[in-house]
């Protein structure tokens, strides 16, 4: 038995959160701090995880996704989901508007709004509780992602009142989420999302709740079922209700009387359509007057009463003078087009993609074609189609490269339902560099100075091979990498590479580039684990158990542990010196370096210098010797800076010696 006032308790908790979760994602105007916000949640948390047999369905902790589904249910709509007629002309408008005043009269009214570039869905409340939400499918049958819809923040779980009432809108996601989710797919090697609204549909599929609920989805709502049940009479009572129930309304629908207004707020809108932080892809007209809609029906397709009044793509006519073969970090070889330089919506294009083979032949598109492009949700051009009218018979099909372009590998289809065309060997060069680029990247293990030319050339000269490698590299190794890399870069370069070391776990383990791992995913790991020893013997089911990681997440992780050239990795780092845990040693961060000072220095004597050393683990010699690993400079140095020159020892100014025992995780006492 819960006693009752846990039960009370969790009912007013639920109720407070939903109630914050309002302020916050619908009206976006809090009136709690995070942490108030938190401790809400963590309470709840609690008292669900002493008493399970109290959590509900509709409870906010199921926002949080965790449920991994097996599939999405095929559920019939209670109305037809219709689609809308849709027009670019001015002219249409202005038949649709003598229509409508033919049949109805002239005291009709229209409320303009804007076409949300997003998943249309229905939402189902029974008693307040949201029931159901589903896809538009078909229209007749839709798919059911209740799940799913249950993780966006915007959407109400428990109406403030009790009512049974079937809702429609649309589910996007902000240009700046998708940006954000292309970017960790690209680290990651997965295929990118071409706009936010496949992003969003893609997001609605996803089987793994706790994946979507880290992405963050957004919701308009501007329908209600049987409208007239709840006495409504027109579009500003349905947003009004709406409102009153919580939904998040779009605040920029205005009403018009005549075309004139439509046209005016469809021309303010394809001017300010990049103010907002979503794609609109037009405007939608309705009547206003629900008598007036049931009045003018529906046909089999759409309502006679709405139009969608779109906007024209931003498209560009030009030439495609070349297709270029790239190689990703996972190895899948992407067409790129190489396009005569045209200006598209405010920038230069240059090139577009072409997303893959298949993509091509489809299209049919080829060298030396006319081409439309255009950016797709206005973000990244691509090749809509060849002119076909303008060839001249010169145009060249375009291959499909039967070898990898940077390796002179085999490529070929991992799995015959993938699309992607995939150099088939593990030591491509491509690969490598995109690994060590992650390696050395910010959010790894922050190898200043270590950018995708110095790569290149570390690659192609065969100086590395696996991203270990960068701590076995020698003064004398680096010099032959020629013209341009001169003593100072090297011995810079190698500070960094020395002072990447001891960085924390979360970091290494993002620069590994584990598939499917992103920075946040990293971090988590690094917390729940706390060494990389721990972390390699985990099984898929412990990995599954951690917020926030699902099944292909963990299967990924898993495998790449279980892969012996990993493990072969692991060790090279190991034995490097690679900071492998998050627990930092206790004063030997300076082990196995071996200082030589010389010159006067500003905050040590030269006595303090050598204790400060020791005190942390390290050494110091008194001469110069290729055993050394710095010299530390100071003012009138003596002959030990030639003699460091000459043996390509790596020299330190004191700013610069201070610098790296603070990255080793040496406390300097007076700051
Ligand atoms: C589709 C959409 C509608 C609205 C906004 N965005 C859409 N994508 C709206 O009514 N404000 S209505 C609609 C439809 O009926 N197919």
């Amino acid at each position: 038995m819960v006693p009752k006032e846990v039960l009370e308790e969790i009912e007013r908790l639920r109720e407070e959160i939903e109630y914050h979760n309002y302020r916050y994602y619908v009206l976006n105007d809090p009136v709690i701090t995070d942490e108030e916000y938190d401790r809400l949640m963590k309470r709840l948390m609690e008292l669900e995880r002493s008493y399970p047999e109290v959590v509900t369905p509709n409870s906010p902790t199921q926002r949080v996704g965790g449920k991994v589904l097996e599939g999405f249910r095929k559920v019939e709509h209670s109305e037809v989901m219709l689609s809308l007629d849709n027009t670019y002309s001015e002219e249409e408008v202005k038949a649709f508007d003598e229509r409508i005043k033919r049949e109805v009269g002239t005291n009709v009214s229209y409320m303009c709004e804007l076409k949300i570039d997003g998943v249309a869905i229905a939402l189902r409340y029974r008693q307040g509780r949201l029931i159901r939400g589903a896809t538009r499918g078909d229209g007749r049958t839709g798919e059911d992602v209740t799940e799913n819809i249950k993780t966006v923040r915007s959407v109400p779980l428990i109406l403030p009142e009790p009512l049974d009432v079937e809702v429609r809108g649309e589910i996007f996601m902000s240009r700046y989420e998708f940006e954000r989710i292309n970017r960790e797919r690209m680290e990651a090697g997965l295929p990118l999302f071409a706009n936010p609204r496949n992003a969003t549909a893609g997001t609605l599929h996803q089987l793994d709740t706790s994946q979507v609920a880290l992405r963050k989805l957004d919701s308009f709502i501007y329908h209600v079922y049987n409208a007239p049940r709840y006495g409504l009479k027109t579009q500003e009572d349905i947003f009004d209700f709406l409102r009153k129930l919580r939904f998040k309304v779009n605040p920029h629908s205005k009403l018009a009387q005549d075309v004139e207004g439509i046209v005016k707020y469809w021309h303010e809108w394809l001017e300010r359509r990049h103010e907002l932080e979503y794609n609109i892809d037009g405007v939608v007209v309705k009547v206003n007057e629900l008598t007036y809609r049931d009045v003018l029906g529906t046909t089999a397709k759409a309502p006679r009463w709405a139009m969608a009044f779109k906007f024209p793509a931003e498209q560009a006519r030009t030439k495609l003078l070349n297709v270029t073969v790239q190689v990703g970090r996972t190895g899948v070889l992407t067409p790129v087009a190489e396009l005569e330089p045209v200006q598209l919506a405010g920038t230069t294009v240059k090139r577009a993609s072409l997303h893959n083979f298949d993509y091509i032949k489809q299209k049919d598109i080829r060298i030396g074609d006319e081409v439309f492009v255009e950016k797709a949700g206005d973000i990244i051009p691509q090749i809509v189609k060849p002119i076909v009218e303008s060839r001249d018979g010169d145009e060249k099909e375009i291959e499909i490269p039967k070898k990898c372009p940077v390796c002179g590998g085999s490529v070929g289809k991992l799995n015959p339902k993938e699309v992607a065309i995939k150099c088939l060997n593990p030591h491509c060069s491509a690969k490598l560099k995109g690994n060590l680029e992650i390696f050395a990247s910010r959010a790894g293990m922050n190898i200043m100075g270590l950018g995708e030319k110095l790569i290149d050339r570390l690659v192609d000269s065969g100086l590395v091979k696996d991203v270990a490698d960068l701590y076995y590299l020698t003064p004398t190794d680096l010099a032959k990498l020629g013209p341009g890399i001169g003593p100072k870069m090297i011995a810079n370069l190698l500070r960094e590479i020395e002072a990447s070391k001891s960085r924390p776990l979360g970091n290494l383990l993002y620069g590994l580039g584990i598939p499917l791992v992103g920075a946040k995913t990293a971090q988590v790991l690094a917390e729940h684990f706390g060494s990389i020893d721990r972390l390699s013997q985990a099984s898929i089911e412990e990995l599954m158990r951690i917020e926030g990681i699902g099944p292909e997440v963990a299967q990924s992780i898993h495998e790449y542990f279980q892969n012996k050239e990993t493990k072969h990795i692991i060790e090279k780092l190991k034995k490097a010196g690679v900071r492998m845990s998050e627990e930092v040693q206790k004063s030997d961060e300076l082990s196995d370096l071996t200082f030589v000072v010389t010159g006067t220095l500003n905050h040590f004597t030269r006595r303090e210098i050598e204790e400060f050393i020791t005190k942390h683990g390290g050494r110091v010699a008194s001469s110069v010797s290729r055993k050394t690993d710095y010299v530390v400079v100071g003012e009138n140095p003596g002959s030990k800076l030639e003699k460091a020159r000459r043996l390509g020892v790596p020299t330190l100014s004191e700013e610069e010696f201070l610098e790296l025992v603070r990255l080793k995780g040496v406390k300097i006492d007076n700051e």
